[in-house]
């Protein structure tokens, strides 16, 4: 960053109050993470330089032979840390990836069924304002009211009156488990292609704490930077059969020069993940989930489905009178950040919501563990219960930014 301070120190300002932020708050939005020094470096290396339109060996521009090395390098990682027969790193996005598999898979006017969001769903399954909604029927299914988990019955009922084209498998708000193994099952008697995106859980997929969609899907996307904790981007993994149709789909389909600055911090990441120590991160995410969770559940919170099986939880606070939006602000000015966010049944619109999102990635990417998770549990309850006081989050805000200097982010 110095050279950013002394040629642009305005710049330079705001990126150290940033550092500050992450150094000083705890960061709790599930999709969030801190990448490592050398994840870190990958993204803001030299192959920011170069065009690479094209595929290893097949490029369009000279000069490509490093970048043929490190994407090549970062599909072989990814091949053997998913158990993927083809991947295609170039992605710039979770929403392009999934944009890729629909370009690839449908035409205008396919129908897919995926989650809704206000359940747990994204806006790339089907939103009526997103491009997924506008170019495919879309039609949905959610969680059952008693149990707030994936009805599959229900599933199947709708997918065969439906007779979707696709199936979208996957959320970015759901706390349980997915049984990967059901939805092939729906698919197979709908005659439907399934897909999974695993956008929140690769990283605990990779670490065996989570099912590997990987041999029931036709296509799986991921985002690189959230539980995977590696460079900003995504992947698309499918079978052989489907290989050159994805690859025709991201390039030239939909992007044109691949960043290969990102390839490179993918390529770094999936290094990382391969390791003992990875492994053990995502058990540690999983593990202070499900305390924290306990935690937030004996001191009076509703959680959606009563708790959590993977690395975050979603709580209801109309109980306290207070909207998701107020929440998440409150908790923010006591050093706690999270997002609002629907949750199911939700009476309230996305920009108000009765929920928040909590998530156990970042804190846990720091070295906190089950201590630390009881501590911010009595917090989170504290601030929740009297949004009235303010002079109780400035006191919160001090202890969470003394606990947050023994774990610091970046120490070398
Ligand atoms: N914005 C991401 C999340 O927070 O889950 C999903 O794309």
């Amino acid at each position: 960053m110095d050279a950013i301070s002394r040629q642009d120190p305005i710049v330079g300002k705001i990126l150290k109050n940033e550092m500050k932020r992450q150094q000083e708050n705890l960061i709790m939005i599930a999709s969030e993470n801190y990448v490592s020094p050398a994840v870190l470096e990958a993204q803001g290396c030299i192959m920011t330089n170069k065009y690479a339109e094209g595929y290893p060996g097949k490029r369009f521009y000279q000069g490509c032979g490093n970048y043929d090395k490190v994407e090549s390098l970062a599909i072989s990682r990814a091949k053997k840390l998913f158990g993927a027969e083809h991947v295609n790193v170039q992605p710039h996005s979770g929403s392009q990836a999934n944009m890729c598999v629909y370009f690839a898979a449908l035409k205008p006017g396919d129908r897919i069924l995926s989650m809704r969001l206000d359940q747990g769903g994204h806006l790339t399954h089907g939103l009526k304002s997103n491009f997924s909604g506008r170019a495919y029927r879309c039609a949905f299914y959610g969680v059952s009211k008693k149990t707030e988990t994936i009805d599959y019955d229900e599933v199947m009922r709708i997918a065969k009156k439906f007779r979707p084209k696709l199936i979208v498998c996957g959320a970015s708000s759901y706390p349980r488990i997915i049984d990967f193994r059901r939805f092939r099952r729906i698919a197979d008697k709908c005659g439907a292609m399934l897909m999974a995106d695993i956008a929140h859980i690769a990283g605990l997929v990779v670490g065996g704490v989570h099912p590997n969609p990987v041999s029931y899907c036709d296509f799986v996307t991921t985002t690189t930077h959230k539980t995977l904790r590696g460079g900003r981007g995504a992947i698309i993994m499918c079978r052989k059969k489907y290989a050159d149709a994805i690859d025709r789909a991201v390039f030239p389909g939909t992007q044109g020069g691949p960043l290969m600055h990102e390839i490179a911090a993918k390529a770094v990441a999936f290094g990382e993940a391969m390791s003992p120590k990875f492994r053990l991160y995502q058990k540690n995410i999983v593990r202070n989930a499900r305390i924290l969770a306990i935690a937030l559940l004996g001191s009076g919170i509703r959680l959606i489905s009563r708790g959590t099986d993977n690395h975050l939880m979603a709580a209801d606070v109309s109980g306290f009178g207070i909207d998701g939006k107020k929440a998440a602000a409150i908790l923010e000015e006591a050093g706690i950040v999270v997002n609002k966010n629907q949750i199911p049944f939700d009476r309230l619109p996305p920009t108000r919501t009765s929920g928040i999102r909590i998530g156990t990635p970042a804190i846990t990417s720091r070295g906190m563990g089950p201590k630390e998770m009881i501590l911010i549990a009595s917090w989170i309850k504290r601030v929740l219960m009297r949004p009235g006081n303010k002079n109780l989050r400035v006191m919160i805000k001090k202890e969470v930014k003394k606990l947050c200097a023994r774990f610091p982010i970046y120490s070398k």
